[in-house]
């Protein structure tokens, strides 16, 4: 998708802060983080949500979430870990290329 930030960032158009990448996943820093450790895991296929989602994606979408909590350990986040999918701008999807939030090391006790 060529107007999309992730798909360039895919790319390599565009700047991030790689911290994971294989054949089918990228991993990057959140521009705006809200916890110490912010990160946005991705498939490299533009997808634009959860909800776009099919019986194809499946194993995609177990590979995400087992690299989740890889990743948090990997950034430190020991005791535990946010994972969120913001999905169509009802549920405040603002970059229509599926992504989950990986994120903690802030307050546990906050919604997000
Ligand atoms: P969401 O509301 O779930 O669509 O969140 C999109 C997130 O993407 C938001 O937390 C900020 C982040 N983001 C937007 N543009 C960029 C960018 O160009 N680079 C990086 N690293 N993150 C971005």
């Amino acid at each position: 998708m060529s107007d999309c930030i992730f798909c360039k960032i895919v790319a390599g158009q565009l700047p991030s802060s790689k911290v994971y990448e294989d054949d089918e996943l990228l991993v990057f820093h959140d521009i705006h983080p809200f916890a110490r450790v912010h990160l946005l895991i991705i498939p490299k296929v533009h997808i634009v949500s959860l909800a776009e989602c099919t019986p194809e994606h499946e194993r995609l979408l177990g590979r995400i979430m087992l690299l989740a909590p890889r990743l948090a350990r990997e950034h430190g986040l020991d005791s535990g870990f946010k994972t969120l999918v913001n999905t169509g701008r009802g549920g405040g999807q603002e970059v229509f290329h599926l992504h989950v939030h990986v994120f903690g090391g802030g307050d546990p006790a906050a919604r997000v």
